[in-house]
């Protein structure tokens, strides 16, 4: 990896990040569940489409209860996945390959099944403080109704208090209620982190993708928040994000774990721009980079997190990626996505699924994020262009967030009907259907019956139907990972938007000297005329990389162009 990189650039400039989420990739013993064997037996497939890091969702010994993101043992994997040993060869194995792994760090809260929260029950275990335990709202008797701390609302709906008979007090979960929140005040927890953490890079890992990582700083003291007409609690995010010792936090990991030359991107929940530039300066010894959601959230009214719908608007999207992208540009670093395992397919959300357009629009917004300056992430599936799962009953879901809003929508009066129309677009089981390896049964993922329904549609939609098709979306994958090791305007140049507020096209450029790349997008089912008044002049230019035989100066619908301009 390392000759791709020029001058003084970090190596992870130049890298393209795979997302593998365990579960759903491929499943080696029959049992229905992806595992670690099961990606062993891939890593060619990895290596060909040429990405050079693998990011792991949690395979840590876990109950289970959101798939992995409740961890009961931080230092051993989950039977279900396999074995330590099955790791240091899949760890291997991609070494030998030249590639690396980052593995899944969840520690804004673990499992109620961890010893750690076993011990903190009881009021007098010196690990009590090892979570945030709080008492009854003063006045109150413990335990009845409006008698939590304060009133804010999980991630998952509902409160974020729950009561404990035992000790008669409360402890916080922001997550379900089988995801304890760990007390980053607490030396004692740091300590056993970064302990933690310094195994792991010694076992060989190539760094972190660390989960909620903006939750581990709380505001003190714990205060209510705003509640809006007809909420039952309080959604003001800004209540438990980016707390006052978020700085001092990552540097003392960044310090004590030796994170330097490692691979780090922090998952960071309604992060602001200003933040993410301090927590990603090169100098400061925190994160290479974060994931923010803002473009993530276009297509949805705020307040109740993911759960309602509107049709995105394309100059939003445009100006939120751009604001990241000149937000980032001089100091800082960006990463890039579309999709991963708590989000719809995007095909399925930002293109077009229909047979007709599927190909051309899960192609056109890979072209528009590879092309922009930061480092993309590819989720499993999306090389292929595959979609949401379809469902139609809530027992076809199995996602804890998808059950508990589907609840919570029931009992706040929507119809079942109302309910599984919102999970349809939202759930996050759209993303964890099975990986479509081929057109047989169970689509390749398994010789068993899979945890998940596969989706019928992968009798089309599969690895190795478009291994073989040139024109597959694999392939244009392919072309724009290389393209990126390639280049270093695709890596370092400057980016530009233009035509911010056209609602059909997506055009910007990357400069670096005299260097000039021009991407031009149609991102609608509608052909439409390029604007050569508004653009800079093609004369001379040539194409780099295309969805189409290019036939200037009309794009087809789904269309999408990358020019190198004539100096
Ligand atoms: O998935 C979401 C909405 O559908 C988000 O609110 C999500 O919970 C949030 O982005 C945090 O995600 C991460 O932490 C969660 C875990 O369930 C997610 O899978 C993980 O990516 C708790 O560990
Ligand atoms: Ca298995």
């Amino acid at each position: 990896m390392e000759h791709f990189s020029t001058g003084a650039a970090p190596w992870w400039h130049s890298a393209v990040v795979y997302q593998i989420y365990p579960r759903s990739f491929a499943d080696s013993n029959g049992d229905g569940i992806g595992d670690l064997r099961g990606i062993i037996a891939h890593l060619d497939y990895l290596r060909e489409l040429g990405v050079d890091v693998v990011w792991l969702s949690p395979v840590y010994r876990s109950p289970m209860v959101d798939n992995g993101y409740d961890i009961a043992d931080y230092q051993d994997v989950d039977p279900v996945f396999g074995t330590l040993a099955d790791l240091d060869e899949l760890i291997a194995g991609l070494h030998a390959r030249g590639m690396k792994l980052v593995m899944d760090l969840v520690v804004n809260h673990t499992s109620d099944q961890h010893p750690w929260f076993q011990e903190s029950r009881d009021p007098s275990s010196p690990k009590r403080d090892w979570y945030v335990w709080r008492p009854a709202r003063p006045g109150m008797e413990p335990g009845t109704p409006g008698a939590e701390p304060t009133n804010w609302a999980c991630f998952f709906g509902g409160g974020c208090w729950q009561y404990d008979e035992a000790s008669r007090e409360y402890y916080l979960h922001l997550f379900a209620s089988s995801q304890p929140d760990l007390n980053w005040e607490n030396p004692e927890v740091r300590a056993a982190v970064y302990e933690m953490m310094r195994w792991w890079v010694d076992r060989g890992v190539d760094g972190f993708r660390m989960d909620v990582i903006n939750l581990i700083s709380k505001t003190h003291p714990l205060t209510d928040g705003y509640v809006a007409p007809g909420d039952e609690y309080s959604y003001e995010i800004g209540k438990v994000v980016d707390g006052p010792r978020m700085r001092e936090f990552l540097q003392e990991m960044h310090r004590e774990v030796g994170l330097s030359g490692l691979f780090t991107v922090g998952e960071m929940l309604m992060v602001s721009v200003e933040n993410a530039r301090d927590y990603t300066d090169a100098g400061a010894g925190m994160l290479n980079m974060v994931f923010a959601f803002d473009h993530m959230m276009l297509d949805q009214e705020p307040g109740q997190l993911m759960w309602n719908y509107k049709p995105l608007h394309l100059p939003d999207l445009k100006r939120t990626l751009a604001q990241w992208q000149y937000g980032l540009a001089d100091r800082g670093w960006n990463s890039l996505f579309l999709e991963n395992h708590d989000y719809p397919r995007s095909v399925s959300r930002f293109g077009d699924d229909s047979p007709e357009h599927r190909v051309a629009s899960a192609k056109t917004l890979a072209t528009v994020l590879h092309l922009l300056k930061g480092t993309p992430y590819v989720y499993q599936g999306q090389e292929l262009g595959m979609t949401n799962a379809g469902f139609t009953s809530i027992e076809q879901y199995d996602d804890i967030e998808s059950q508990q809003m589907y609840r919570h929508a029931i009992e706040a009066g929507a119809t079942q009907q109302q309910a599984l129309a919102l999970l349809a677009v939202r759930s996050r089981d759209n993303a964890r259907t099975p990986m479509q390896w081929n057109a047989g049964e169970h689509a390749g993922f398994t010789t068993g019956t899979p945890w998940l329904r596969v989706n019928p549609n992968h009798v089309d939609i599969n690895a190795e139907a478009a291994i073989a098709d040139p024109g597959s979306v694999y392939h244009h994958y392919r072309r724009l990972i290389a393209l990126r090791h390639e280049s270093e305007a695709v890596r370092e140049g400057r980016f530009d938007l233009l035509l911010p507020d056209d609602d059909r096209l997506f055009a910007y450029t990357r400069t670096l000297g005299q260097q000039r790349l021009l991407v031009v997008a149609n991102l609608s089912g509608d052909p439409t005329k390029l604007p050569a008044e508004e653009l800079p002049d093609l004369a001379g230019a040539t194409v780099v990389l295309a969805t189409h035989e290019p036939t200037a100066p009309v794009l087809q619908p789904w269309e999408s162009r990358v020019y190198a301009l004539a100096p």
